[in-house]
């Protein structure tokens, strides 16, 4: 077997789930009581910005009360000693993987603590509500913010840079994520054509499963610490 020198590693929304932030797909197949294309679309934006802003200001708020579970923890530990390449790509936009310590990260769905402005296109830094329309810190036109997401048909954040570490992978892991959403989830075919191997920890067999080399079935506060040490 190869020496691992280079690892992707992509998390979905179920390494936050320990923490107490609530998964996309779970049983009630509603999030946070909505249907996904009624929150999660630039159509639903323009349709009704009101209910879409409230949404992400109430899950923004929401971060206040959470903190990072031992599988951030792990995964920062890791990206501290990790001597070879590491790239943590996140289709979470919680902080908590950054607040555990982790710096080699990319946020390829976007991030609820930054504010993208349909004025300016500038990204800032955002801790508050959007929905009472604020000004945008770069070009202060007021009630062009709008959360700095990836929507459903929207363009996914840092893909050159993602498949290029995908190409020079020998490992790659996937944790708490669906494999329910594209181009996230084809990543495993892409970085095993490229002869990574490849390992999936998760709390149940995903839609992925089969496309993987290995699969642990756990919660990946207990799975992460683990594969870490
Ligand atoms: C795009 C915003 C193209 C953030 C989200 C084929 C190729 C390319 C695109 C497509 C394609 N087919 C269809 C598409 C379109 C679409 C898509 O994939 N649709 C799906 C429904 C079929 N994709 C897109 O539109 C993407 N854009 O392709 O653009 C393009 C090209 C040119 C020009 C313009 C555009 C954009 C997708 C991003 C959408 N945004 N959310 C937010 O609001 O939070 S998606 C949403 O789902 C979140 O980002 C989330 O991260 C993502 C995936 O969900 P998961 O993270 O996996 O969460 P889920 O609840 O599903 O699963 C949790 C898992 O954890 C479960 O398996 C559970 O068992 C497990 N778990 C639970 N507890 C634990 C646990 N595991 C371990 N421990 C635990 N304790």
């Amino acid at each position: 077997m190869t020496a691992v020198r280079n690892i992707v590693i992509l998390t979905g929304a179920g390494i936050s789930a320990e923490s107490g932030l609530a998964t996309f797909r779970g049983p009630d197949g509603l999030w946070e009581g909505h249907r996904v294309e009624d929150v999660c679309t630039p159509e639903a934006f323009a349709r009704d910005p009101a209910l879409v802003q409230a949404f992400y200001d109430a899950r923004r708020a929401a971060l206040a009360g959470v903190v990072p579970n031992p599988a951030h923890v792990a995964l920062a530990r890791l990206d501290r000693e990790w001597p070879g390449k590491l790239l943590i790509v996140t289709q979470n936009v919680d902080d908590l993987h950054e607040r555990a310590g982790a710096t080699r990260l990319l946020h390829m769905h976007g991030e609820l603590c930054s504010a993208l402005c349909l004025a300016c296109d500038a990204r800032s830094r955002w801790a508050g509500d959007l929905g009472d329309g604020p000004a945008c810190p770069a070009c202060g036109v007021a009630g062009a913010l709008r959360p700095d997401i990836v929507w459903f048909g929207e363009m996914p954040y840092g893909m050159e840079r993602i498949e290029a570490a995908l190409a020079q992978a020998d490992l790659f892991v996937s944790i708490g994520t669906s494999g329910a959403v594209y181009p996230a989830a084809g990543f495993v075919q892409v970085a095993a054509a490229c002869g990574a191997r490849t390992l999936e920890l998760n709390l149940e067999r995903s839609a992925g499963s089969d496309l993987f080399d290995e699969t642990c079935i756990g919660p990946a506060g207990v799975l992460v610490p683990g594969w870490v040490d």
